[in-house]
């Protein structure tokens, strides 16, 4: 459901061009999620990368999962797309020679984890390795972006939040995300092949729910004069896109390693 929102008519308003499709690390058709809600798999901790985790699948969301590591809270919960290589089937970390490790903040004592683990996956639904996508698609050869492209992007502070978004500034492979509509306040640098990342109409391809640009600025209201296509194109040399032309400086909020994502503000 894509509420009002149309990209058609947006990227007309606004004179700006879709990132092609090329430009990201995303397979041209959103990979199939055939997840169901209860499954256990392994996950990456995204609190602690080098650590496998057992997580359970706690919602569908076009082709993401929203995922709770078992010991965790559910605060912590966190989206991964189905064809992410943080996600294995369960047994692969033994498989390979690892061990499964409690998550950061496991509710216990350390000293139970081992119980923990046996009774978490007695009896546990476990999503079948059938269902898991072989590889992550291949990163582009090199950063393709250009300042003034829309896209869609994860909000990373409101992760189940997907949202249209323009490139504001390139910094060799990284590119920043500015949340149209949002004056900064959510805007992140990530890497040209980063996952968090999609072309415009990929949340109408995997159903998921695309957020409506914010209103905190012009970035999203629609232009009462736009200039016919002709001088568009005279000026396209000269003129900045929206996104590079707001006045500096606006914040952006550093990250610390391993930060915890914020919680939701709603
Ligand atoms: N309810 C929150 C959500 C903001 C989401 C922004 N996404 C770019 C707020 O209004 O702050």
């Amino acid at each position: 459901y894509q509420g009002h929102f149309s990209w058609e008519k947006y990227l007309k308003e606004t004179g700006a061009i879709a990132a092609p499709a090329h430009c990201f690390r995303q397979s041209t058709t959103p990979p199939a999620n055939e997840f169901k809600a209860g499954m256990k798999l392994e996950a990456q901790d995204p609190r602690n990368t080098t650590s496998t985790c057992i997580a359970t699948v706690v919602g569908l969301t076009g082709s993401r999962l929203r995922l709770r590591l078992d010991g965790s809270d559910n605060k912590n919960d966190f989206w991964r797309l189905v064809d992410s290589h943080e996600i294995q089937p369960i047994g692969n970390c033994e498989k390979n020679g690892g061990m499964l490790q409690p998550p950061l903040g496991f509710r216990l004592n350390a000293s139970s984890w081992p119980m923990f683990l046996l009774k978490t996956l007695n009896g546990a639904e476990m999503a079948p390795a059938r269902i898991f996508h072989k590889q992550e698609p291949p990163a582009p050869e090199q950063n393709f972006f250009k300042v003034g492209m829309k896209l869609e992007a994860v909000d990373r502070k409101n992760p189940h939040f997907i949202c249209p978004a323009t490139v504001g500034a390139l910094r060799g492979v990284e590119v920043l995300v500015t949340f149209d509509g949002w004056r900064g306040a959510f805007d992140y640098y990530c890497r040209y092949d980063s996952r968090d990342i999609f072309p415009v109409g990929w949340c109408a391809l995997t159903g998921d729910n695309l957020q409506p640009p914010g209103t905190k600025d012009r970035l999203c209201a629609p232009n009462p004069n736009p200039l016919p296509p002709s001088a568009r194109d005279l000026l396209s040399g000269t003129l900045r896109p929206p996104s590079a032309r707001r006045t500096p400086p606006y914040i952006v909020l550093p990250k610390t390693p391993g930060a915890l994502p914020e919680a939701s503000v709603e």
